[in-house]
C-alpha cells in the first residue's frame, strides 16, 4: 500500500520536481562535509549552510515547470539537474585540486592556474564520486522502463509562479541572514569561500558570471590608446630619487611586515592600566621606530577603501590604488596584469618572491591575484599547522605564524622578496582578553577598543621573536625591513570612545580628528645605516613603491606608479584617500569639509590664492584616482610596453608544493645555492626560532566571535566596514 502511494507521488510532476530537490539537496549538503573545507565557526552558520542549496535549487528546477508539453517537461528537467549535479561534481574535483571553487574564468581558460585539471582529473576521482551522478542514471533508467511514470498533466502557470516566486524569498531570506553574520558579503567578495557557505555553490556561479561579464565589458572597450593619457599623467607627477638614498638598500633580501590594524597612534603609546601604571604597547615596533637605522615616517597615511588589507596590499606593491566600490582583489586581481614590486625585482635584480600568510588562500582572492603579481610562491593556512587552539577566524595567531614560516623563509635564495602578513591584531579584537594574555584591557564602553591594545601587543612580541630570530642565523644584516599598518583598527564610529584616551574629549571630536586618526606606521630598517630617523613628510601607501624601488638601487620612471618616492625633493605632499578626501601639511578634506591643521578648525575666509590652491588639490586628488580607476578597470597595462620588462606570467607559478620546489632548486644549485639553508652546510636553522607559545601567552577565548554587522555610524564611507 505505502509502496504504491510513493510511487503515486513520484507519477506527478510535482511528486518528481520535489525528488529532484530533495536528492540535489542531499549532494549538495554531502559536498559540503566531504570535500569543501568552508570554516563553519557556530551553529548559525551551520544553519545557513543547510538552508543555502534550496532556493537556488528550486529556482532552477521550477524552470521546468513553466513546459507544458509531456515530454519536453520531463528533458527539461532532467538537463537542469544534470547540469547542476556535474557543476556540484566538477566543483568538487576541482576543489580536491585546487582547494578553491571554479569560476567563469576558469571554465573560459582566462586566468587559470597551473596545469589545470587536465590530465590528472583522473587521479582525483574518488570511488564515493559516484553518488554525484549516479542518481541521473537511476532516474533515467526509471523513466525509460517506467518505473517512473511520465504525468501529462501540465503544471497550471499560477503553481510554476509560486515556486519560482517562493524561491526567490527564500533566496532573500537566505541573503538577510548571510549579511547578518557577514556584512558586506557581496559588497565586497571576501572570499569565494565565503559566498559558497553562505549562499550556495549555485549561486556563486551566478554572482560570479555576473561579476565577470561586468569586468569584461569595460575591459573589452578599453584601447591601447586610453594609455597616452596615463602615461602623460604619469611622466609629469613621477618624482625623481634623491640621490643620498638611492640605491643604498640594493641588493639586499626585503621583508615587508603588514602590521594587520595598527595606527599610527599605537607608536610610543602607553596604556594606563586601573592602578595607573603605563604599560607600553608596542615596544619592540617603538625601538624600530626611533632606531637610526630606521627611515620612519610619522605622517603616513593608508588610503583603502572596501578591500582592506587586499587594497593595501595594491597601493604598497602595484603603486596603484583599490577600487572606490568592493575589492579589487576580487573583482580584477586574478584578470588584470600588473608591474607589480616581486615581478619588478624579479626581472630587474633576479629577486626570488613570497608570501606568508596564516590564512587560507582564497580570501581576497590572494591565490589568484599573487600570480598576477608574479609572486612566485604562496604560503597559505595549508603550510601550516593550524588548529583551534592558535587560530581564530582571520588564520593562525602570528607568534606560531612567524615561527612556522621559517621552514619555508630558509629555502628561499637570496636575495629574496618576501611579505609576512600578521594578522591576530584584527578586528574584534577579542583573542587576549584573558587576564594571562600578559597586557592590561583598556577600560571604556566599548570592548573592541579596549581589546585592540593587548592584541597589538601580541602582535609586537611576535615581531620581536622573529627578528631575534632573523639575527641569530645571520639574514638580519642582508635584508631591509619594511613594516606598514594596512588600515585602521578602530573605525571613526568608535573614535568618541577612543577620544579620552588619545589625550582628546568625545564632545570636541570631529572629523578633523577622524582624518587624523588614519595615519599608520610605515617604517624601512636597514641595519647597518645610520642615516635614519623620523621623517614628517606627508604621504601614503601609494608612494610605498617608488620609495623601496629608489632604495633598492631601480630607477621607476618607466614605470606605471601613482606615487612618488617619499625621500624625493620633488614629493607633492598631499594624499588622497580613496573617496576623494584629503590630506596636506596645511589642509584636511574629509566628510565633504576643509579644515585647516593649525587651528584643527573648519578653514574659513580663505584668500583667493588659498582657494585656488584648495581647487588645485581636488583637482590633482581627483587625477590620481581616476588614473587608477581607469589602468584598473580598463586593464590598461596589458597595453603597456614601455618598461622594458617582460610581461609578467601568471600561469607560471602555482602555489603547490611550494617547499619541494625550492628544495629542488637548492639541490640544482648546488654550490651556487644562496638560501639560508645551503649557506648553513644544508642544516636547518628552524630549531633557532624561540618562541613563547601562544598557549602559554594566553588562553583562547571562546572563538565565538562573529563580526557584527556595522551598526556604526562613520561619518565618511572610507571607514565604513570593519
Ligand atoms: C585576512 C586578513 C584580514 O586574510 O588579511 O583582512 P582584512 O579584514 O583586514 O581586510
Ligand atoms: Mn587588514
Amino acid at each position: 500500500m505505502k509502496n504504491v502511494k510513493k510511487s503515486n507521488l513520484l507519477n506527478t510532476r510535482l511528486g518528481f520536481f520535489s525528488l529532484l530537490a530533495i536528492l540535489f539537496w542531499a549532494k549538495n549538503i554531502f559536498s559540503y562535509f566531504t570535500v569543501f573545507n568552508l570554516g563553519i565557526e557556530s551553529p548559525f552558520q551551520y544553519f545557513i549552510l543547510l538552508i543555502n542549496p534550496i532556493a537556488t535549487t528550486l529556482f532552477l528546477l521550477a524552470i521546468s515547470l513553466y513546459v507544458r508539453r509531456t515530454k519536453p517537461f520531463y528533458v527539461t528537467i532532467m538537463i537542469i539537474y544534470s547540469l547542476i549535479s556535474i557543476l556540484l561534481f566538477a566543483n568538487a574535483l576541482y576543489y580536491r585540486e585546487f582547494t578553491d571553487f571554479i569560476t567563469v574564468n576558469t571554465i573560459l581558460g582566462a586566468g587559470k592556474v597551473t596545469g589545470g585539471l587536465g590530465s590528472s582529473t583522473l587521479n582525483l576521482l574518488e570511488p564515493i564520486d559516484v553518488l554525484y551522478l549516479i542518481d541521473i542514471f537511476a532516474i533515467v533508467y526509471s523513466l525509460a522502463r517506467k518505473k517512473i511514470k511520465l504525468d501529462t498533466n501540465p503544471i497550471r502557470a499560477r503553481v510554476a509562479i509560486a515556486f519560482t516566486t517562493a524561491s526567490i524569498m527564500i533566496f532573500s531570506g537566505n541573503l538577510f541572514l548571510a549579511e547578518t553574520d557577514r556584512s558586506g558579503l557581496l559588497t565586497r567578495t571576501f572570499s569565494r569561500d565565503y559566498l559558497v557557505k553562505y549562499l550556495g555553490l549555485n549561486a556563486f556561479t551566478a554572482y560570479d558570471a555576473v561579476q565577470t561579464y561586468n569586468t569584461n565589458q569595460v575591459r573589452a572597450e578599453a584601447s591601447p590608446n586610453d594609455m597616452n593619457e596615463v602615461s602623460e599623467y604619469v611622466k609629469e607627477h613621477h618624482a625623481a630619487p634623491n640621490e643620498d638614498y638611492f640605491g643604498l638598500a640594493k641588493g639586499k633580501n626585503v621583508i615587508y611586515i603588514h602590521l594587520e590594524s595598527t595606527q599610527q597612534f599605537l607608536i610610543d603609546y602607553k596604556l594606563k592600566d586601573e592602578n595607573g601604571v603605563e604599560h607600553e604597547v608596542m615596544p619592540f615596533v617603538n625601538s624600530l621606530f626611533h632606531s637610526d637605522s630606521t627611515f620612519s615616517f610619522d605622517n603616513f597615511f593608508h588610503q583603502v577603501k572596501a578591500g582592506k588589507t587586499s587594497d593595501a596590499e595594491t597601493l604598497m606593491e602595484t603603486s596603484l590604488f583599490g577600487l572606490n566600490q568592493g575589492a579589487f582583489f576580487a573583482q580584477l586581481g586574478g584578470k588584470n596584469t600588473f608591474e607589480a614590486a616581486p615581478h619588478i625585482l624579479s626581472q630587474e635584480a633576479g629577486y626570488s618572491s613570497a608570501v606568508f600568510h596564516g590564512n587560507s588562500k582564497t580570501f581576497w582572492n590572494r591565490n589568484e591575484t599573487y600570480t598576477h603579481f608574479g609572486y612566485e610562491n604562496f604560503f597559505d593556512a595549508s603550510y601550516y599547522d593550524v588548529n583551534e587552539s592558535n587560530s581564530f577566524q582571520y588564520g593562525l595567531h602570528d607568534k606560531p605564524f612567524f615561527e612556522q614560516s621559517v621552514q619555508y623563509l630558509e629555502h628561499m635564495q637570496q636575495p629574496f622578496y618576501s611579505k609576512f602578513i600578521a594578522v591576530s591584531n584584527h578586528y574584534p579584537y577579542a583573542e587576549f582578553t584573558n587576564e594571562d594574555a600578559g597586557f592590561p584591557m583598556a577600560n571604556t564602553s566599548d570592548s573592541t577598543i579596549n581589546g585592540y591594545f593587548a592584541t597589538a601587543n601580541y602582535l609586537d612580541k611576535a615581531v620581536e621573536e622573529f627578528f631575534t630570530y632573523l639575527k641569530k642565523v645571520g639574514l638580519y644584516e642582508n635584508s631591509v625591513f619594511v613594516l606598514y599598518g594596512d588600515h585602521y583598527g578602530i573605525s571613526n564610529g568608535r573614535n568618541n570612545t577612543l577620544a579620552e584616551l588619545v589625550g582628546k574629549t568625545s564632545d570636541t571630536w570631529t572629523d578633523f580628528d577622524n582624518a587624523q586618526m588614519q595615519r599608520v606606521p610605515y617604517m624601512i630598517h636597514v641595519p647597518g645605516q645610520t642615516k635614519g630617523g623620523i621623517n614628517h613628510t606627508y604621504g601614503g601607501q601609494v608612494d610605498a613603491l617608488p620609495t623601496l624601488l629608489h632604495l633598492l638601487g631601480i630607477d621607476t620612471s618607466n614605470y606605471i606608479q601613482l606615487g612618488q618616492d617619499l625621500f624625493s625633493d620633488e614629493k607633492e605632499e598631499l594624499v588622497a584617500f580613496r573617496d576623494g578626501s584629503f590630506m596636506s601639511p596645511k589642509y584636511t578634506y574629509y566628510g565633504g569639509v576643509l579644515y585647516d591643521n593649525e587651528t584643527q578648525a573648519v578653514a574659513q575666509d580663505l584668500t583667493e590664492e588659498e582657494t585656488r590652491h584648495v581647487e588645485q588639490m581636488h583637482e590633482r586628488v581627483s587625477r590620481q584616482l581616476d588614473t587608477s580607476d581607469q589602468i584598473n578597470n580598463g586593464d590598461l597595462l596589458r597595453f603597456y610596453t614601455g618598461s622594458n620588462i617582460d610581461p609578467v606570467n601568471p600561469e607560471a607559478f602555482s602555489y603547490k608544493d611550494s617547499l619541494t620546489r625550492l628544495q629542488d632548486l637548492e639541490k640544482a644549485l648546488g654550490k651556487d645555492s644562496t638560501s639560508l639553508y645551503s649557506k648553513n652546510n644544508n642544516q636547518s636553522t628552524v630549531d633557532q626560532y624561540q618562541t613563547q607559545s601562544y598557549q602559554e601567552y594566553a588562553a583562547p577565548s571562546t572563538g565565538d566571535s562573529v563580526d557584527e554587522a556595522t551598526n556604526d555610524t562613520p561619518v565618511t564611507e572610507a571607514v565604513t566596514n570593519e
